[in-house]
């Protein structure tokens, strides 16, 4: 609850948790009993179970959110938490993050925390998805999206946040920003995180036309970087992971942060504003009835 506040409030969770941690003797930053009382490599929390193996620097987030990994407020805040653990803890280099739900790596945002809710909540809400593109986007440590199965809007952009995509070679999966499918429209960063991954042209006619690519397209366009057989995507995030892992650390995110800093910038200096835009676009009574209509949609295709 008292991260759910801090997102509320405006603050970051880097801050919440700062206020939180107290610097031993030696410098190095120790966890307040507050926040992690048992603080441990591996952890097992609702909807994210965290492994992280000290002897290489790497830690492997599952989501395991049935039935799709939607990306929930809850989920959004445990996200954000266990990222931010892992990127206070300087033993750790990198993660890989992952599905456990068969054929879905993520279904993007939950529909329902944008429907027939209150602006408070819709406030909250863009606030977590705000701060879950800000940690992973802006991350130190090298990421990696082993993508096991379907990956659309939400989850196409948390894949592009990552350092390096490798997806299952499935036709059946998909990936892709999606959002005027719904009758909605992607937000500039949205926008800006495609653009800097596939270029101007193919963002352009991906986001008018809601396009969702299957794996052999995706990495056509560079929306991936590999394709491998489903049971190899871990093995080959791992595989990888040490190729990245063998670049000097300052180097390698003095680089990234080179890339990726003027796209984060835009949005830190315009959050607010941001999270107004989104309260008062998805508050119309049309964009209402589009979600509304698309869930109805999602249910009959399964009946
Ligand atoms: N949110 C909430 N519930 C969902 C979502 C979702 N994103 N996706 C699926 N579900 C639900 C379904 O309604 C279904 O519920 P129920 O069991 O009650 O019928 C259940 O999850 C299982 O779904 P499926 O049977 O469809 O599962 P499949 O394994 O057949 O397919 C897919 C998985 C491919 C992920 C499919 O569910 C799908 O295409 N889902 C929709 C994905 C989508 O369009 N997401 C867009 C979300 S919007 C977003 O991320 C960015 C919004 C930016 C807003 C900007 C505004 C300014």
């Amino acid at each position: 609850m008292a991260l759910r506040a801090a997102l509320r409030n405006k603050s970051t969770l880097s801050g919440l948790l700062s206020q939180w941690s107290s610097c031993s003797s030696n410098g190095r930053v120790c966890v307040s009993p507050v926040l992690f009382a048992q603080r441990r490599n591996n952890s097992t929390s609702q909807k994210i179970k965290v492994d992280f193996d000290q002897s290489t620097g790497v830690a492997v987030m599952r989501f395991q959110s049935p039935p799709v990994n939607s990306l929930s407020l809850d989920f959004l805040t445990e996200l954000c938490i266990s990222v931010e653990k892992l990127e206070m803890d300087k033993s750790c280099r990198g993660v890989i993050i992952t599905s456990t739900q068969p054929k879905v790596f993520s279904a993007g945002l939950d529909i329902l925390e944008m429907y027939g809710k209150s602006p408070e909540h819709y406030r909250e809400f863009w606030r977590a998805v705000q701060e879950m593109w800000l940690k992973l986007y802006g991350s130190n440590m090298v990421t990696i999206a082993a993508i096991n199965g379907s990956s659309p809007a939400g989850g196409c952009l948390m894949s592009m946040t990552c350092d390096y995509r490798i997806m299952a070679d499935n036709p059946r999966y998909t990936i892709g920003l999606n959002e005027t499918l719904l009758g909605i429209v992607a937000p500039p960063w949205f926008k800006d995180t495609m653009s800097n991954t596939v270029g101007h042209r193919q963002t352009e006619m991906a986001l008018e036309l809601g396009l969702l690519y299957n794996p052999s397209e995706a990495l056509k366009i560079g929306l991936v970087d590999q394709l491998v057989p489903e049971d190899q995507v871990l093995t080959t995030a791992t595989q990888m992971m040490s190729k990245w892992l063998a670049i000097p650390d300052h180097a390698r995110h003095l680089t990234k942060s080179m890339m990726r800093k003027p796209t984060i910038d835009k949005l830190t200096s315009n959050r607010e504003a941001d999270i107004q835009h989104f309260v008062n676009f998805i508050s119309k009574d049309s964009i209402q009835k589009s979600l509304g209509m698309y869930m109805e949609m999602l249910k009959k295709r399964r009946g």
